[in-house]
């Protein structure tokens, strides 16, 4: 029987609202979770609750805050199978990368169980005598989180962990089609003792979030958003930020290139290009959008691309695959779509192209070579299994496509000369650079975030992220009993 999911406001059930079900790819006549979607005034009360809890959450002493960071992190810990298993049944993930995502939860609390005996702030001289300087880090208050569902626990977990250690109360909207993945996470916090009301998980279409945000913008219930998806949406979540005067964290799409020079080992360039374009079927932010490869070097690259293609396994995530189904029937729509901008002057590798018969969503491996910059096809992102291919001849062209559709997410370049690995990491617009390596696959604690229209510069991960959910305070002291006026009182020698 599928799971019952409904949202979950200051420790209550909101029982009443629009039914959906959350399928499982791989068999869409499967229905995971029962799921009760609320309304725009259902996402407004949850930021109120979540208003209401937030100042004695603060009150609790950084290094408790902490503590209870790491009996998330236990309870993760403990949990690990049954929730890669629910993953992988319900966005179609491969189990192995699966539980590759719930490690990286558990590496996230790791990292940040600590961070609750630093948080620092800092003593600053100041230009006169008898007075000190000193910063605070204090919480922005209520952070609304609206996340995507092809990472449904990882990169939520980015979000939640160092926000609730900085003090914060929490309404996370995760995607509806990952709803019992979301859930199942949100439980497992909520059973390492966080006060009811400081993390809260609403369940509402983009519509309704939409509308639920601008009402609690405006009621000044909710100091900063972050928001993982679409470039698309990223620039509605940052218009509507805009208006109310927020700066929101924004995680969105890539066109990530994979720039193969010369002297590159090309085995590993296409091991390093398979596993990056057609793991996770395409569906990463981080995913490889297309080959950037030097014209000496490109039949014998894309001959071993090919033939890796040729030989990777697509099925069951249950088993030993590179990819499974795509995420959901919305994305296999969008998906097809993006396969009517392939041109007559491509050449698609290895063979057929499109769905695989049966019943799961399902889709062949495609390798469109002969791209050029101003096809559709290198300058935006698809969110599948396709990888563009096009040629070079200098490392400053490379550059110049690499940059060219605009994005700045991640980036990777395969080559043996440090020379052209510094150049390429100086002239690369991306927030990460990969080298000799996939464009996917980040560390839980590196800044990971872009530029352009992967957002808006702000960075996720390690402890670049405090400065997101964390607004600096300066203090100053005068125990000097008169009154010292800054830029006229100042100290002479
Ligand atoms: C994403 O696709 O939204 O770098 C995040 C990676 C993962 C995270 C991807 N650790 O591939």
């Amino acid at each position: 029987m599928a799971r019952q999911i409904v949202s979950v406001v200051g420790g209550d059930e909101l029982t009443s609202g629009t039914p959906y079900a959350s399928v499982n790819p791989a068999r869409p006549s499967q229905t995971v979770a029962d799921v009760s979607l609320t309304d725009a005034a259902g996402f407004a009360d949850a930021c109120r609750a979540a208003s209401a809890a937030q100042r004695e959450w603060a009150r609790v002493p950084a290094p408790v805050r902490g503590r209870v960071i790491a009996s998330i992190g236990r309870l993760v810990e403990a949990n690990t199978e049954a929730l890669a298993r629910l993953v992988t049944e319900e966005i179609g993930k491969p189990y192995a990368e699966a539980l590759g995502e719930v490690r990286e939860i558990v590496d996230t609390c790791d990292f940040f169980l600590g961070e609750g005996r630093r948080l620092y702030g800092q003593t600053i001289p100041s230009e006169m005598p008898d007075k000190s300087l000193f910063t605070f880090r204090v919480p922005v208050g209520v952070a609304a989180v609206v996340t995507a569902g092809n990472f449904p626990v990882a990169v939520p977990s980015w979000y939640l962990v160092p926000t609730l250690l900085c003090g914060n109360a929490v309404v996370w909207k995760p995607a509806e089609y990952a709803a019992a993945s979301a859930h199942a996470l949100y439980r497992l916090f909520a059973a390492a003792g966080l006060p009811g009301g400081v993390l809260n998980i609403v369940f509402a279409d983009g519509e309704q979030t939409y509308a639920g945000l601008d009402r609690a913008l405006g009621e000044g219930t909710v100091q900063k958003v972050g928001f993982t998806g679409s470039s698309a949406v990223g620039r509605l979540v940052g218009e509507l930020c805009g208006r109310h005067l927020q700066a929101p964290c924004l995680e969105l799409g890539g066109k990530n290139p994979m720039v193969v020079l010369p002297d590159a080992d090309l085995d590993l360039a296409a091991e390093g290009a398979l596993f990056s374009g057609f793991g996770t079927a395409g569906q990463r932010c981080t995913s490889l959008g297309t080959v950037i490869v030097h014209e000496d070097v490109h039949d014998a690259f894309l001959r071993r691309f090919a033939d890796a293609v040729r030989g990777a396994k697509i099925g069951d995530p249950n088993g030993d695959v590179l990819y499974g189904p795509l995420l959901d029937q919305r994305f296999a729509e969008r998906y097809e779509e993006y396969l009517g901008w392939i041109r007559p002057h491509h050449t698609v590798l290895p063979g057929p192209v499109g769905r695989i018969d049966g019943e799961g969503l399902y889709y062949h491996p495609v390798i469109v070579d002969g791209v050029r910059p101003d096809d559709r096809l290198f300058l935006e992102e698809t969110f599948g299994p396709i990888v563009g291919v096009t040629t070079f001849s200098t490392l400053d062209e490379a550059i110049d496509l690499a940059n060219r559709p605009g994005y700045g997410l991640s980036s990777s370049v395969y080559t043996s000369d440090p020379k052209a690995v510094f150049r390429f990491r100086e002239g690369v617009s991306a927030g990460m650079v990969s080298v000799n390596n996939s464009t996917s696959g980040a560390e839980a604690h590196l800044p990971f975030g872009g530029n352009g229209k992967s957002g808006n510069g702000s960075r996720q991960s390690g402890m670049w992220v405090l400065d997101q959910f964390t607004r600096w305070q300066a203090m100053n002291w005068d125990y000097s009993g008169r009154l010292q006026k800054a830029q006229m009182d100042v100290a002479e020698i």
